[in-house]
C-alpha cells in the first residue's frame, strides 16, 4: 500500500461529502501551505502544432479527426522568445511549450531542449509537455535548465480505454518514472467531463495521490468541447463536480499547486471563485492554451481585481513532497 494510501473509496468519501464542509477542509489544508489569496500564472505556447497519431478522444490535434487544425512544424527560437517576452511583460512567471508528438525524436528532444535554455535566459521558469519520454531524454531536458515535466495520466485507469487506445496508462506510468528519475519535478493532472462518472474522477485523484512522491503540479482541465473530436457532443459536467474534484485533489496532495486549467473560457468568474475557494492556486493566463481559447489577459487582472488575487512570485514557497 503506498504511503498516502488513498484508496478510491476515501477519496470518494470525501467528494461525496456535503459541499461546504468538503470547501472547508479543502481551505483548511490550502491555507496551511499557500497563501490563499496568491494564483500563479503560467502561458502555454504551442510550439509544434497538428499531426499527431495518438487517438485521444478529447484532442482537436489528432491526426484521426477532422477539426480544422493542420500540422505545423516545431517553432524557430525567435518564434518562441518573442512569444515568452510577451509573457513575462504580461505577468507569468512559467512558460510552458506544449508539443502534438506521441513521443519527441532525439534531433527534435535536442531543438527544444535548446528552447528551454533559451527561455530561462528571459528570466522565465520553463515547463514542456512533449508527449512520452526516456529517462535518457528526461535527463538531457534536465541539463538544459527544465525543472517541471507535464504528462497527464488524464482519466481513471478503467475510463482510460474509452478516450485512448493508441497508449496506454503504463506508458504513460513509465514516462513520469523517466521523469522523476531525471530529478525534474512532475505536473499530472486530467480532464474532467468527459462522460466519466464521480467514482471515475475518485479514481484519478486516488491514482495521482499515489505516485510517490505526488505531482508537485496538478492540473485540472475541463473538457474543451471540439468540433470533430468524438467527444465534441459530450454532457457538460456540472460545475459544482469540477470544484469537488478540485476541493479532493487540494486535499490529498496538500502541497501540490492545482492549477484550474483548460475550460475557464467556458466558465463565470464566480465559479472560477468557487475553484480557488476549493484550493486551486494556478492558472494559464494568456489568450490561448495550445490551439483553443482561453480568457484574455484584461479579462483575468479585473478577475483578480474581483477577488483580490495576485498573481505568485516567482519566489513563492515552492512544493517540496
Ligand atoms: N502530446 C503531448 C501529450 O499528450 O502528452 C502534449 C500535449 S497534450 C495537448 C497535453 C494535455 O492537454 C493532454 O494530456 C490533455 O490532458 C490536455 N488536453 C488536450 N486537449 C484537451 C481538450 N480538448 N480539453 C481539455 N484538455 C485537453
Ligand atoms: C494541461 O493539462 N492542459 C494544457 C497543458 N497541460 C498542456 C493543455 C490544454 C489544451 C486544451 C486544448 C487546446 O487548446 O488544444
Ligand atoms: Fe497527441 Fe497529446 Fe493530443 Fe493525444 S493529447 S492527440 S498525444 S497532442
Amino acid at each position: 500500500m503506498p504511503l498516502s494510501g488513498w484508496t478510491v473509496e476515501r477519496v470518494l468519501e470525501l467528494i461525496d461529502r456535503p459541499l461546504i464542509d468538503l470547501l472547508f477542509e479543502a481551505q483548511r489544508v490550502h491555507r496551511a501551505h499557500f497563501d490563499p489569496n496568491e494564483v500563479q500564472l503560467s502561458t502555454l505556447l504551442s510550439i509544434k502544432t497538428g499531426g499527431c497519431p495518438e487517438d485521444c478522444a478529447y484532442c482537436p490535434q489528432s491526426v484521426h479527426y477532422d477539426t480544422g487544425v493542420g500540422a505545423g512544424k516545431l517553432l524557430d527560437e525567435q518564434s518562441v522568445l518573442s512569444a515568452a517576452r510577451a509573457a513575462r511583460r504580461a505577468g507569468a512567471t512559467r512558460f510552458c511549450m506544449g508539443a502534438a508528438w506521441r513521443a519527441p525524436n532525439d534531433r527534435d528532444l535536442e531543438r527544444v531542449a535548446r528552447l528551454v535554455e533559451a527561455v530561462k535566459g528571459e528570466g522565465l521558469d520553463p515547463r514542456c509537455t512533449l508527449g512520452m519520454l526516456s529517462e535518457a531524454q528526461a535527463r538531457t531536458l534536465r541539463e538544459a535548465g527544465l525543472d517541471y515535466y507535464n504528462h497527464n495520466l488524464d482519466t481513471s485507469p478503467e475510463f482510460y480505454g474509452r478516450i485512448i487506445t493508441t497508449r496506454d496508462y503504463r506508458d504513460r506510468l513509465e514516462t513520469l518514472q523517466a521523469v522523476r528519475a531525471a530529478g525534474i519535478k512532475i505536473c499530472c493532472g486530467g480532464i474532467l467531463g468527459m462522460g466519466e462518472s464521480r467514482r471515475e474522477r475518485a479514481g484519478l485523484i486516488a491514482q495521482l495521490a499515489n505516485l510517490d512522491p505526488y505531482p508537485e503540479s496538478v492540473p485540472i482541465n475541463q473538457l474543451v468541447r471540439v468540433a470533430g473530436t468524438p467527444l465534441a457532443q459530450a454532457e457538460p459536467l456540472d460545475p459544482l463536480e469540477f470544484v469537488r474534484t478540485i476541493a479532493a485533489a487540494r486535499i490529498t496532495m496538500p502541497r501540490a499547486w492545482v492549477r484550474l486549467s483548460a475550460g475557464r473560457r467556458e466558465m463565470s468568474d464566480e465559479l472560477q471563485a468557487l475553484c480557488f475557494l476549493a484550493g486551486a492556486n494556478s492558472i494559464f493566463y494568456g489568450d490561448r492554451l495550445l490551439t483553443t481559447g482561453n480568457p484574455d489577459w484584461e479579462h483575468d487582472r479585473r478577475l483578480f481585481e474581483r477577488l483580490g488575487l495576485r498573481p505568485a512570485g516567482s519566489n513563492a514557497r515552492e512544493a517540496t513532497t
